[in-house]
């Protein structure tokens, strides 16, 4: 009996708690699917201090440069590059240019290879020529990495080019012979500095908020001696930014932000450097991206039928050869290493999503490439000369993914990009609603029979004498649906 009584208000005090987890639920599952264009009703969205600055992606000529550029090249390059993985004779499998930590060196110890730094074969010309040749637009250079070591004369420390034998500035050179072949130069910075005594991973005392605020003036000094003496630069691209440190000193991130861009107008930066008053990072606590693009798309992609959400804002990735090796580890026997044609679909992929690819080197101490990285731009080179019209300047194009490969989309353009030729030599093709296909071209070949196999649906031939590997199909079409270039320039 009195079990009955004491269920009644028990039973009303579930209810209470499970209409409050659904309106918790709902609005949590509102806000991580929220679409730019239709801002959330007020009521929902969270007063920030140091959230997003813009809904939707920014349609200024910068950005607009930066999304069309696609193609980008990563240059890991610090002292890692010296010992490649190994210390004391151990060779380490993890990323070499994060050794210092895998062998537990000291930091003194560790800058001590700077008496090594000679890159005597250094051509600046030549990694130009290389890069243009492989068809990137960009190129991303670690300005420091997590050790310290700077690859320009910075004068806030001494651990930098300047006190090394080879002395000369490796970054004003790199950006001089970049620029010189019409390639954007981007600068990778890392906030966390392992040369640094005043870093601090967490603040958990008064001493630490005293030695993290030192630190962030100077990392803010370095900022502004790199923008001010690399003016070319188009974007920063943060890493390092992780630790609780950070994230409790997120005004910091937002000014940071700031003052870059008022001193390189126009320049773009990242989201891995931002976090909001509530330490979340890349997104803010309302769910909008922070920054300019997203950055976490790192060796990983979004998926062509599940992640379509990605589409609404700039997005960038990045990838490693092997399996994860940025700075130069001399034995790559220790995991796969991925063929052309693989980094060759990487980058389709990725535009296909509406998002630009940076394939990552990392240069021998020497100065010089190894030779699969050599191979490698050679390949993707020749493929992007045949079909790069398919990857610079294009976008998701939002039709429904296939077999056989990827869409990218420029106007009226439509690419089918086809790794898998299937046995019927039959591509099909679905198109949205109003528009037909009228025909189709091989890339650098002839045309190819379509025929309509029923409404909003076509098969495309895989043309005669395709050359080997991946190749690239044209599509003429009739878009009567008035939506067209709906995926690039609406304003969400
Ligand atoms: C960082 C660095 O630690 C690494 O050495 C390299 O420079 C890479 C480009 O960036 O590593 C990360 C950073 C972010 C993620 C993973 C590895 N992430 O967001 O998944």
């Amino acid at each position: 009996m009195s079990a009955y009584f004491l269920n009644i208000p028990v039973q009303y005090e579930m209810r209470k708690t499970a209409i409050a987890l659904a309106l918790l639920l709902a609005a949590c599952s509102a806000s991580a699917q929220v679409n730019e264009s239709t801002p959330l009703a007020a009521d929902i969205e969270k007063p920030l201090r140091y959230g997003a600055e813009r809904l939707g992606k920014r349609q200024d000529a910068d950005m607009r440069r930066f999304r069309d550029n696609r193609l980008g090249a990563f240059i890991h390059w610090g002292l890692y590059a010296i010992p490649g993985g190994e210390w004391d004779g151990k060779v380490y499998p993890g990323a070499a240019e994060w050794l210092k930590a895998w062998a537990k060196v000291p930091a003194d110890e560790w800058l001590g290879l700077m008496e090594q730094w000679n890159p005597v074969n250094f051509k600046p010309r030549e990694w130009a020529d290389m890069a243009r040749r492989m068809g990137v637009k960009y190129v991303k250079i670690t300005t420091k990495h997590h050790e310290g070591f700077c690859l320009w004369p910075s004068k806030y420390t001494k651990y930098t080019v300047a006190n090394t034998p080879y002395k000369k500035d490796i970054l004003g050179e790199l950006v001089k012979a970049f620029n010189e072949q019409g390639i954007d130069v981007h600068f990778y910075f890392s906030v966390l500095d392992w040369s640094h005594p005043d870093y601090r991973y967490d603040i958990k005392s008064d001493d630490d908020a005293a030695a993290y605020a030192r630190f962030l003036e100077f990392t803010e000094n370095q900022l502004r001696e790199l923008a001010t003496n690399y003016p070319t630069v188009k974007d920063f691209w943060f890493d390092g930014t992780w630790d609780a440190s950070m994230k409790k000193n997120a005004w910091w991130t937002a000014r940071a932000e700031k003052m870059l861009k008022e001193l390189v107008p126009g320049v773009t930066v990242n989201s891995r450097l931002r976090a909001d008053d509530f330490g979340k990072r890349h997104f803010d606590s309302n769910g909008h991206l922070m920054g300019d693009y997203e950055s976490g798309y790192e060796r990983r992609l979004p998926d062509p039928v599940r992640d379509t959400k990605v589409t609404r804002w700039d997005w960038e990735a990045c990838m490693t050869l092997p399996e994860n090796q940025w700075g130069y580890h001399k034995d790559w026997s220790l995991s796969y290493v991925k063929s052309p044609v693989e980094v060759i679909e990487r980058i389709v992929h990725a535009v296909s999503m509406g998002g630009n690819m940076v394939v990552n080197f990392g240069p021998q101490a020497d100065g010089d490439f190894r030779p699969e990285e050599k191979l490698m731009a050679q390949e993707v080179g020749r493929w992007m000369k045949r079909y790069g019209e398919c990857i610079y300047g294009c976008d998701y194009a939002g039709w429904d993914k296939q077999p056989w490969g990827y869409y990218t989309r420029k106007g009226d353009d439509v690419y089918m990009a086809v790794f898998n030729v299937p046995y019927s030599r039959h591509l099909t093709v679905v198109t949205p609603k109003n528009v037909k296909v009228t025909g189709a071209t091989l890339i650098g070949g002839k045309d190819t029979p379509v025929t309509e196999a029923a409404r909003n649906e076509y098969l495309v031939d895989v043309p005669e004498n395709t050359p080997d590997g991946p190749f690239v199909i044209k599509l003429r079409i009739e878009d009567s649906s008035g939506e067209k270039d709906r995926y690039r320039d609406a304003l969400t």
